[in-house]
């Protein structure tokens, strides 16, 4: 079975719908036909301020909403990557590879750190994206499961897994991003020309999943569309429409067309108001199992270190095979 990798972060509490309709929700799909490993990004995490309260509480949760999403540990890797130290380990061999500059051109670190100012921002939000290409290539990731935000940071993993094979010898399988081009970009609901995300969103355009569905309810319904009157997908004239009949027909596995076909003559409050159905009756069953793991942290956390110790079997081997190329002494 081919090998794919991912992580998400454990930052914000509630994972958003662009999380999960861009990444999670094919993370699901892929444990049936891939060796799936799969991970809460902790040491990511850290590249901002966190309370470690919150983060502790946040990890789990991110762990509780994976598995209510339907990842199951018995088809996939489920961990956490500070239980697993080769992500470190690997980390600092790829800063060791990785220009100043290369670096230095990684347009998400471009607009995170503008957004916090130079004094705010860390060394460690400078080198996150070599942490991740560490992420994926210590499991020989054959593809990378994310949304088109990630696409920079796995043609940096493809550039260093193949200067290392260079450098020293044949070690990393060179990992393709699997990207699903209708899902690759969720917008914001009040303004459709740019990312779901939880950092630059408004809260009216972000539609975070263990949020009160009432309160979600309302966003799709105050989304913003555009003055004409048509329901039809075309991203580029009507951002706000299209987004909506992304969302809509991902939820319901029923495609763009039959959609604009079943509201042909009707107007946009009917797309709204029946979107927001849609979403409340998707997200009520997703809230209820993500409260029933949390309230098991025993069981989660058992399941979290079976997936470690799997992920560590793995990880162990490709460091080994790493500081042996590199020239280390092996410690006896
Ligand atoms: N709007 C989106 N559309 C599609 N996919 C998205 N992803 C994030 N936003 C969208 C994908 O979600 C996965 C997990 O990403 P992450 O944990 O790195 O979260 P993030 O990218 O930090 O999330 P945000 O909201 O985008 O955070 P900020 O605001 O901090 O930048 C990834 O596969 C990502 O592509």
């Amino acid at each position: 079975r081919p090998r794919v990798l991912s992580g998400i972060q454990p930052t914000a509490g509630s994972f958003h719908l662009g999380n999960y309709l861009g990444a999670v929700r094919q993370w699901v799909a892929l444990q049936e036909t891939h060796d799936a490993f799969y991970m809460v990004v902790d040491l990511h995490a850290i590249t901002v301020p966190q309370d470690p309260k919150e983060l502790r509480a946040n990890t789990r949760l991110a762990a509780a909403q994976l598995l209510a999403a339907g990842l199951d540990p018995e088809r996939c890797t489920l961990f956490v990557q500070s239980h697993v130290p080769e992500h470190a380990q690997l980390g600092w061999v790829m800063n060791c590879l990785t220009g100043f500059g290369e670096a230095s051109r990684m347009t998400q670190f471009k607009d995170k750190s503008a957004k916090q100012g130079a004094e705010r921002t860390t060394v460690g939000l400078f080198t996150y994206p070599i942490l991740q290409v560490a992420d994926i290539l210590l499991y020989q990731a054959d593809a990378v499961p994310v949304g088109e935000d990630q696409r920079q940071h796995i043609e940096l993993t493809r550039d260093l897994a193949e200067r290392f094979n260079t450098r020293y010898a044949p070690t990393f399988t060179v990992p393709e991003p699997y990207i699903v081009k209708e899902t690759a970009r969720i917008y914001d609901l009040q303004d459709p020309t740019v990312k779901m995300s939880k950092s630059a969103s408004s809260p009216k355009g972000l539609v975070n999943l263990l949020d009160d569905p009432k309160a979600s309810a309302k966003k799709f319904k105050s989304a913003v569309t555009d003055t004409d009157t048509v329901i039809r997908y075309d991203a580029e004239n009507k951002p706000g429409v299209s987004n909506l009949l992304t969302i809509y027909s991902t939820l319901t596995a029923t495609s763009v067309a039959e959609l604009e076909e079943r509201y042909a003559g009707k107007g946009y409050g009917a797309l709204k108001t029946d979107l927001a159905e849609v979403f409340v009756d998707w997200v009520t069953p997703f809230r209820a199992r993500t409260e029933e793991y949390l309230d098991d942290p025993e069981t989660l956390d058992s399941v979290l270190a079976k997936g470690a110790e799997k992920a560590r079997t793995v990880a162990a081997e490709t460091l080994a095979t790493v500081y042996d190329r590199i020239g280390f002494v092996p410690a006896k």
